[in-house]
């Protein structure tokens, strides 16, 4: 079976021993400059970088494997076909999921919500009916709800955070009530970091009847996920956040969730009968994938995920365990630094502010010194406001960094502090 096949257990993920000097060969992009200093790329949460076999496996499909999918009796169509649907039976053990037909492709975690949003929302809500949502929110976690809140009458709740960003669950659990429809809750806080209590959320919400969607963009590159254990009913994820393509992701949802939805858009591949009068809809998965979709895409995050069972997955998240606590230990050294998202529990993202510089400012001297990091509200503007900041500097680690890109951070930091004293 050629490898672009392959599925795994799970149980498989401990390959051999974690060497991130060894790690790091296996990212091309790693090796360049910025002017004359090394790049020292901490953006990982807006996207990661992508290992030589991602690149090498969508490279080999466009040379040699090229066609179009579901549709062709011809050889190339048919390896097409097996790739794509290869690659959904990757995801589908990765994530645990029951079926492979529960996987569907989509553009990524912004469109994976919007489709829940538009197909479950509109054939489930009507005036009055509520929304949960938490205060730590990406946009794309807001306003797919926004949007069908004004077309159905349903209304947005939003359960608060503490000064840690830390979800209060007994206020979450307050605002469950017999008119909520749907809880739609982050995994993990792209600009706090912080890992929610999605267990807990799980049952809370489950113990009223009511079905939960997990936004995962962050979540997948840091922690093992398990649907089942979970027993979440939606999980939404990005490719390209999990060293993987962009414009490919993956919203999972239960069967009986997806079975009772209406096709979210019309086209080519989602249908089985059309006439002028009217058409019926193809089974699960290709109800819900329109088009012809991202198989270059698919096939490049099927590799990723391959990559990832291949490196040993836990010791890379230990790994990462130790670049927090140790940029943790330096950021808090710099005199004026102020964290934002001090959540026990955390993933290796910290976002802070300095005082007396604009996070725009840092990140241009920042950039000056090779060191790649994010600033602004980074989408999440509510959260900005509850914290009270317009913006934040984010640094964003995976497990392809080193303690001595935390030293060179924490120096660039201390150069920026001296340009503005
Ligand atoms: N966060 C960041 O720099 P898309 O753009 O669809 O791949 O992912 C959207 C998204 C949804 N939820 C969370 C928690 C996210 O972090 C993101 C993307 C990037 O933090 C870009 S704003």
């Amino acid at each position: 079976m050629s490898s672009l096949l392959k599925t795994h257990d799970p149980s498989e993920m401990n390959g051999l021993d974690f060497d991130v000097e060894k790690i790091r060969q296996d990212f091309p992009i790693l090796h360049q400059k910025v002017g004359s200093k090394p790049l020292i790329y901490l953006d990982n949460a807006a996207t990661s970088q992508k290992p030589q076999c991602v690149i090498d496996a969508v490279e080999k499909y466009y040379r040699e494997d090229n066609a179009n999918i579901h549709r062709g009796v011809h050889m190339l169509s048919e390896r097409a076909t097996d790739y794509y649907e290869g690659a959904r039976k990757k995801i589908q053990a990765f994530l645990h999921a029951k079926h492979a037909h529960e996987i569907l492709f989509v553009r990524g975690t912004t469109e994976a919500i919007n489709l829940v949003a538009q197909s479950f929302g509109r054939t489930n809500l009507k005036a009055g009916d509520e929304i949960l949502i938490t205060h730590m929110e990406h946009h794309s976690n807001i306003v797919p709800w926004q949007l069908v809140c004004e077309q159905t009458g349903a209304v947005l709740k939003v359960a608060p955070i503490n000064d840690r960003g830390e979800l209060i669950l007994e206020e979450f659990r307050k605002l469950l009530s017999e008119k909520t429809r749907l809880v739609s809750v982050v995994h993990i806080s792209n600009s706090l970091g912080t890992i929610n209590p999605v267990k807990e959320i799980i049952a809370m919400a489950h113990n009223q009847n009511i079905p939960v969607m997990l936004d995962g963009a962050q979540a997948t590159p840091h922690v093992p996920i398990d649907v089942l254990e979970l027993d979440c009913d939606f999980y939404a994820f990005s490719g390209h956040k999990l060293f993987g393509p962009t414009g490919i992701g993956v919203l999972y949802g239960k069967e009986k969730f997806l079975d009772a939805m209406p096709p979210y858009q019309g086209g080519g591949d989602m249908i089985r009968t059309v006439t002028l009068e009217g058409s019926t809809y193809n089974q699960l998965p290709y109800k819900f994938e329109a088009g012809t979709p991202n198989i270059s895409g698919a096939i490049g995050l099927g590799a990723a995920i391959d990559y990832l069972y291949q490196i040993n997955f836990s010791l890379a998240t230990r790994h990462e365990e130790e670049l927090l606590h140790y940029a943790q230990d330096k950021l808090a050294a710099i005199n004026g630094l102020r964290m934002i998202g001090e959540a026990a529990n955390k993933i290796s993202v910290c976002s802070f502010v300095i005082e007396g510089i604009h996070p725009h400012d840092l990140g241009t001297i920042l950039d000056q010194e090779g060191v790649a990091i994010r600033t602004g509200h980074h989408c999440t503007m509510p959260l900005m406001k509850r914290f009270g900041v317009p913006a934040t500097a984010r640094a964003s680690m995976a497990f392809y960094n080193t303690l001595q890109e935390i030293d060179s951070l924490a120096a660039a930091l201390r150069k920026a502090q001296e340009v503005f004293a």
